[in-house]
């Protein structure tokens, strides 16, 4: 139901995904009615959002809200928001990397945070998962720069690189990397990895639902019999992961892996919860490629991992793939993570919810 209220908002493409960037002042305070304000905005609930600027896709009916930052070492706080498409949810209840690209050039369009040269770094709280993140922007002259050369999979074209680098993501929503404190549970009969490192993550062979794990994106939404597999073991897990009742929540997200096809480490096909992805999220990606180093767990048996302890992990996706470079300490566990991304400033203006 549209709100009769406004607010000055961004339009960006961070990652592959897309949403409306505000800042936290040109929002209602109240959460109720900023997230009334955001569903109608979006044109939640419909499935085609056809009142709306979402793009009747998880993954364009998302939101950032940034504000200054008052935490020492801090440039700008983030929080992200996901509009459901078919429910009048508006839910905080997981964190966004793809999202998180644009944040940095946003906060600097709206001089937040003064440019520096030709990059700026930008140190963000993540207010989701309270974990900080870094982009560094291309700022030649002192203005945000979009163009470029960079290309990443799921995104037509090249455009300026801004790399993402994330620190101690472990636990970030469920209070440990492994909540359940096992590397392989047994849910249904299927083996899993209940995982965070940066995004609650079910991780298991694509082989052991019935699939391959090659199927594209289209084929793998309509298989509602598989969805409704995957949805029973998600549901199942909720407690384990520390997330309580999971039916409402866009977390954990459902992450089926099967051996690398192209050279890379792992092959993923994503759920996300209910929606497949058509590529993967960052912090997923994230989570996923900690669970290949976890020896004895399903993502292991299948994955292709490099020796050293700084590894560049090739996580192929439905339309190419993402890179994840992570770095372990001595005991193999992760200790930081860092991915390429683009951003695109496409609308700056006003909305109406
Ligand atoms: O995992 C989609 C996306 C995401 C989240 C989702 C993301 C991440 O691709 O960090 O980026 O999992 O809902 O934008």
């Amino acid at each position: 139901m549209p709100t009769n209220l406004s607010s000055p908002c961004m339009w960006m493409r961070g990652g592959t995904s897309k949403g409306g960037y505000f800042l936290k002042s040109d929002l209602p305070a109240d959460t109720a009615t900023r997230d009334a304000f955001l569903l109608g905005v979006m044109g939640s609930p419909d499935p085609v959002q056809i009142d709306g600027m979402g793009g009747a896709d998880p993954l364009t009916s998302k939101v950032a809200v940034v504000s200054k930052s008052e935490r020492p070492g801090i440039d700008v706080d983030y929080l992200f928001l996901q509009v459901f498409v078919d429910q009048a949810i508006v839910t905080d209840a997981q964190n966004c990397g793809n999202i998180l690209a644009g944040v940095g050039p946003f906060a600097i369009e709206r001089g937040l945070i003064p440019a520096t040269g030709d990059e700026t770094r930008v140190a963000i709280f993540m207010e989701n998962t309270g974990q900080v993140a870094v982009a560094t922007v291309q700022t030649p002259g002192g203005v945000v720069s979009y163009k470029g050369e960079a290309k990443i999979d799921g995104v037509p074209g090249s455009h300026a690189p801004v790399p993402l680098e994330f620190r101690d993501t472990a636990g970030s929503s469920c209070g440990a990397l492994l909540p359940s404190g096992n590397a392989v549970d047994e849910v249904n009969g299927v083996r899993v990895t209940l995982i965070d490192n940066g995004m609650p993550c079910v991780v298991f062979k694509a082989e052991d639902v019935g699939i391959t794990g090659y199927e594209d994106r289209d084929w793998l939404d309509a298989n509602t019999e598989l969805k409704a597999k995957i949805e029973a073991i998600r549901l199942a897990v909720g407690s384990a992961m520390n997330l309580g009742d999971v039916k409402e929540k866009s977390v954990p997200k459902m992450m089926l892996v099967a051996p690398p096809k192209h050279g890379g480490a792992v092959t993923v096909r994503s759920f996300i919860p209910h929606r497949a992805h058509a590529t993967i999220g960052v912090l997923g990606a994230v989570s996923v490629a900690t669970a290949c180093l976890l020896k004895g767990s399903p993502a292991a048996e299948v994955a292709q991992i490099p020796e050293g302890a700084r590894k560049t992990l090739s996580v192929e996706h439905p339309t190419g793939e993402m890179t994840c470079v992570l770095e372990t300490d001595e005991a193999g566990d992760v200790k930081t993570a860092a991915l390429l991304r683009t951003a695109r400033k496409l609308m700056d203006g006003t909305v109406f919810g």
